[in-house]
């Protein structure tokens, strides 16, 4: 009798976790906007030559317009090699197959292994180092949850223990991987797994919702699409409530004040405008009933900028690293409003060969890799971060739009 109730909890648990359970909405009023960012996030896939797998699983996840868009982002994963993948790259290309109903068998292999070596962080190491093995969790938990019991145990104990400032974004992954396993514990287990999964939850619920702000932002605005799925999802009641009807209609205001440009950013907001999560990538439907893609005339699009030119104060700061390398130099740079802040980069870096810049292309767009050839170090932790005078920026130098005297900072500095 014991058993069976068991068993018919976890059938319920299995139901609620791959159902929605948000109760909040898009209006028909709003509808368009949405459609429109869909169609914004399918048409850089053709712009573009890098294989972003998020877009994919957004795609798949909201029904895809752009057929052709999905066909080439699907081909160059199946073709692609996940020798130099990170888990958390790999983890992703593995959902974005799955979501396109790909064969993954191969590299999730590769993943199992990865993740039975992983080594968790020393205690006091940065949140976002959990993102990518959550990523992991939550893509082997769909694919062979009971092998993944050992992994999701020994990393939910290191996040019970974890001291470092919480990180929504990396909370919110770390939901969705924990909310799957707990929802598969298999039937009659004697561990008690439900307890450390769901204490692990209800201290990842309770962080999350401890950043929902009063305009319903929970962290920033481009980590309130992943937190608003964990927090859909998750068996455990946070101690703050969440109103999800606020949370969406501030996401749609942002989205028409036009903060929603990156493709990689609607990747990540779009499931949760579509009442979907990470946690409905097995049950996609890959036949051919994709809705009809709506006509792009219907979209409002962005205003024109006015061609004069602004100035921006651009500031960059080096007290890490090297003592004889340190430098703090200040130019005045003119550009054209309207200009995104790679812009003022370039212009510094053609007037004055100290603003030298690398990047690096990433699923966000360029990553600024080094000024004045002081490069970032994943095994030092540092970084260049950016600042609007002491704020940091939220978004990067290919989409950050500077205004009139604002002063920018690069700042050499760890994580
Ligand atoms: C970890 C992390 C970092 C680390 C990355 C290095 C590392 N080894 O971990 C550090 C601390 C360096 C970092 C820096 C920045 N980050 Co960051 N970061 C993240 C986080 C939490 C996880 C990324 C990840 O591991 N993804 C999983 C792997 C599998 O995917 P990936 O594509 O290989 O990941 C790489 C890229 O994401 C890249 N990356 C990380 N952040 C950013 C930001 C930008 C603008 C770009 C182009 C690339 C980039 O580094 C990752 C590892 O190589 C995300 C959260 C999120 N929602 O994605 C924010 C996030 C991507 N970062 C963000 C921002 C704003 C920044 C900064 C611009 C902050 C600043 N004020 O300077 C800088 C980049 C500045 C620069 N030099 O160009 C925003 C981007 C929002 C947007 N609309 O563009 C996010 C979404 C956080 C948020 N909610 O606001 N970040
Ligand atoms: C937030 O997480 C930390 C561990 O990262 C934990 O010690 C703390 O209790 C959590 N806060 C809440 C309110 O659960
Ligand atoms: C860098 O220079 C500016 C003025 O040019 C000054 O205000 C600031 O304090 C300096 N910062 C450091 C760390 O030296
Ligand atoms: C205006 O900005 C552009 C770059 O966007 C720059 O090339 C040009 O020199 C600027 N004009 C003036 C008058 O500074
Ligand atoms: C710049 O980086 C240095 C070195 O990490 C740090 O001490 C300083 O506080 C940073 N400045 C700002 C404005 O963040």
């Amino acid at each position: 009798m014991a058993w069976l109730t068991l068993y018919l909890l976890n059938v319920l648990w299995a139901v609620a976790g791959t159902s929605t359970q948000s109760s909040c909405s898009v209006t028909p009023e709003q509808q368009p906007w949405v459609d429109g960012l869909q169609v914004l996030m399918e048409k850089s896939v053709m712009k573009s030559d890098f294989t972003n797998p998020s877009i994919l699983i957004a795609m798949n996840l909201a029904g895809a317009y752009n057929l052709e868009a999905q066909k080439l982002l699907t081909d160059r994963l199946v073709a692609s090699d996940s020798a130099d993948l990170t888990s958390g790259q790999l983890a992703l290309n593995i959902l974005a197959l799955t979501s396109s109903c790909r064969d993954t068998g191969r590299k999730v292999s590769i993943l199992q292994k990865n993740m039975e070596n992983w080594v968790p962080p020393s205690p006091g190491a940065e949140a976002s180092a959990f993102y990518g093995p959550s990523l992991a969790i939550l893509t082997l938990c769909q694919k062979n949850s009971e092998a993944t019991i050992p992994i999701a145990v020994r990393f939910a104990k290191t996040l019970i223990r974890e001291s470092s400032p919480f990180n929504v974004d990396t909370g919110a992954v770390a939901t969705l991987a924990l909310t799957c396993m707990y929802n598969r514990i298999p039937v009659g287990s004697q561990e008690n797994y439900r307890d450390l999964f769901g204490e692990a939850l209800k201290v990842l619920v309770d962080n999350i919702s401890l950043k929902i702000k009063a305009d319903g932002i929970i962290g920033d605005i481009y980590s309130t699409g992943l937190a608003m799925q964990a927090l859909s999802v998750t068996p455990e009641q946070p101690i703050k409530k969440w109103d999800c009807q606020k949370t969406m209609d501030m996401i749609l205001n942002e989205i028409k004040q036009g903060k929603f440009q990156n493709p990689m950013s609607i990747a990540q907001i779009l499931p949760s405008l579509k009442g979907k999560t990470y946690l409905d990538v097995p049950q996609v439907n890959c036949g051919p009933d994709n809705g009809v893609p709506p006509t792009p005339a219907d979209y409002p699009t962005p205003v024109p900028t006015s061609p004069s030119n602004i100035t921006v104060i651009y500031t960059i700061n080096n007290q890490l690293k090297g003592v004889d390398l340190l430098f703090n130099k200040t130019m005045e740079v003119s550009v054209k409003r309207g200009s995104v802040l790679l812009v003022v980069l370039e212009e510094a870096q053609c007037k004055d060969s100290m603003f030298k810049f690398e990047t690096k292309m990433t699923s966000w767009g360029l990553f600024v890799t080094s000024i004045n050839n002081i490069a970032e170090n994943v095994n030092h932790k540092t970084y260049w971060e950016f600042l609007s005078g002491k704020t940091p920026l939220d978004e990067g130098v290919s989409y950050y739009v500077p205004s009139n005297y604002e002063h920018i900072t690069a700042n050499f500095t760890q994580y």
